[in-house]
């Protein structure tokens, strides 16, 4: 690592010690900037580096709500202003009992560059509440949601700052908080992305991130003389992400044998039934167990991780960060598998990630694999300017092309600046050299 970037990940560590996840993320940003640092001595007076890992603001506040017995529950929200040096600060709100500070700086962090490399006008932000959806009747869904957004309204709008879905928000919650920020404002304006259809939505935003993952491997393994026909599946997670990424592959030929939730995982070795995973997951809100009643070949397992241990040629993490540590990462590579494609956001532990490289299996980072949703949304956002909607196969060719795009930034990026093949850093550095440049254009803010 360049010695600047090298005291800039030191003063990041002691400043900010008790946020694990974001000092991975940034570990991993850093560290594989190094080339780019070394060629551009003027970042370090400019103080690139320190402001580009400062969020421009932190939002942090009470959402106090009433639960269906009366009672009055408490929570925390989020939106991290990470950085608007190319646009409006987008990027989604995730609503899980896992959600803190690290949490939501290092998606923030990630989000910065993913967004650059989509290439398309968006700044890095990203909010949430450690608000647990499961369980919770529609009602108190609505009623946090509204909470939430009477004070998110106030540092939002559509050239300001763009949510959107990530972890437990989706299509539901984004109305109930679409309908109160436009109670509120009395703007109806396109201030979130991932909208119903009917009210300025985008179609295929529900799929995008999904089938964008599937359309980047595909780019990935063709570059590298394979493709996803043929190729047996692992996927992770059963929700937004998961079941379009499912749906894709299975169009391009692969076969899915396995996906999972954060109980467990179903092993279909005659190919999961995906009608099957959308009325469990999309309809019922079950739990995956659930699947061996209507596949009864089917087998269930109880704990997550073990999913990795089903041999497989392509693996597709859709669930949450670090759901690969170094052990599944080598049970992977003694499956046989060829090929991972990040559909979650930092699925892979660092070590992990290391594995897979020196085994030689190709690896898309998350920040170029799962790009799609949020490219999608930026098509959306560019929709509701125009008021106009474009039809399923129009937005689906865009976002092909942005996926095929992103995939020949990253291997150029890697091949001139880094090692060829290393996609880690590839996308980083492809990411990286806009954002950079459009800091230093705009002076020291
Ligand atoms: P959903 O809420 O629709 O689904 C999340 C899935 O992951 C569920 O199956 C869930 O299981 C599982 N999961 C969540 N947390 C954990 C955990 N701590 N341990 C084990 N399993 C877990 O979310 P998405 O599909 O939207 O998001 C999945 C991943 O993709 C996230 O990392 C997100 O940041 C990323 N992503 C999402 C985008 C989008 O457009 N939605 C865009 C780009 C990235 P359970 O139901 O049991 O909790
Ligand atoms: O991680 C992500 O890119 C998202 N959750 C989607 C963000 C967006 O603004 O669509």
């Amino acid at each position: 690592m360049s010695d600047y970037a090298q005291r800039v990940l030191d003063g990041l560590k002691a400043r900010n010690a008790h946020e694990p996840e974001f000092i991975q993320a940034a570990t991993e940003i850093l560290t594989t900037l190094k080339p780019v640092i070394d060629k551009h001595p003027e970042y370090e007076k400019a103080g690139l580096l320190e402001r580009y890992v400062e969020p421009e603001r932190i939002i942090m506040f009470r959402v106090p709500w009433i639960d269906d017995n009366g009672q009055v529950q408490v929570n925390r929200g989020y939106r991290v202003q990470f950085n608007s040096a190319i646009g409006p600060y987008k990027g989604g709100l995730r609503l899980h009992p896992s959600v803190n500070l690290s949490i939501i700086k290092f998606l923030g962090l990630e989000q910065i560059l993913k967004n650059s490399l989509t290439g398309l006008p968006i700044g890095g932000g990203k909010g949430g509440s450690d608000f647990d959806p499961k369980g919770k009747s529609d009602n108190e869904v609505q009623r946090f949601c509204q909470s939430f957004m009477t004070e998110l309204y106030r540092h939002i709008g559509k050239d300001i700052d763009v949510p959107a879905g990530d972890i437990g928000v989706g299509a539901r919650e984004i109305g109930f908080l679409y309908g109160q920020y436009k109670r509120i404002t009395g703007s109806y304006e396109g201030v979130l992305t991932g909208k119903g259809l009917t009210w300025g939505g985008s179609l295929t935003r529900k799929e995008a991130t999904g089938f964008g993952l599937c359309y980047l491997t595909q780019a990935m393994l063709q570059a590298n003389g394979k493709d996803v026909a043929g190729k047996t599946v692992v996927i992770s997670g059963s929700g937004n992400v998961a079941i379009y990424a499912a749906q894709k592959i299975t169009e391009m030929g692969g076969k899915v044998v396995a996906m999972s939730d954060s109980n467990g995982y179903i092993h279909d070795p005659d190919g999961v039934k995906l009608d099957v995973i959308k009325q469990l997951k999309e309809v019922e809100r079950k739990r995956i167990r659930e699947y061996v009643k209507a596949v009864p070949t089917a087998s269930y397992t109880e704990g997550c991780s073990g999913i990795w241990t089903i041999p497989c040629q392509i693996a597709l993490p859709c669930a949450t960060q670090n759901e690969i540590n170094e052990e599944s990462a080598k049970a992977l590579i003694a499956g046989g598998v060829e090929a991972v494609g990040e559909g979650a956001n930092m699925p892979s532990t660092l070590e992990a990630t290391a594995a897979f490289q020196k085994a030689g299996v190709l690896f898309a980072p998350a920040k170029a694999a799962n790009a799609g949703g949020v490219a999608v949304s930026a098509l959306e956002m560019s929709q509701n300017s125009m008021r106009l909607s474009w039809n399923f196969e129009e937005v689906d060719a865009k976002l092909k092309d942005i996926m095929i795009g992103i995939f020949h930034k990253v291997d150029e990026a890697a091949k001139e600046y880094a090692t060829p093949g290393d996609y880690v850093a590839g996308a980083n550095i492809a990411g990286f050299l806009k954002v950079a440049d459009a800091m230093m254009a705009q002076g020291a803010v």
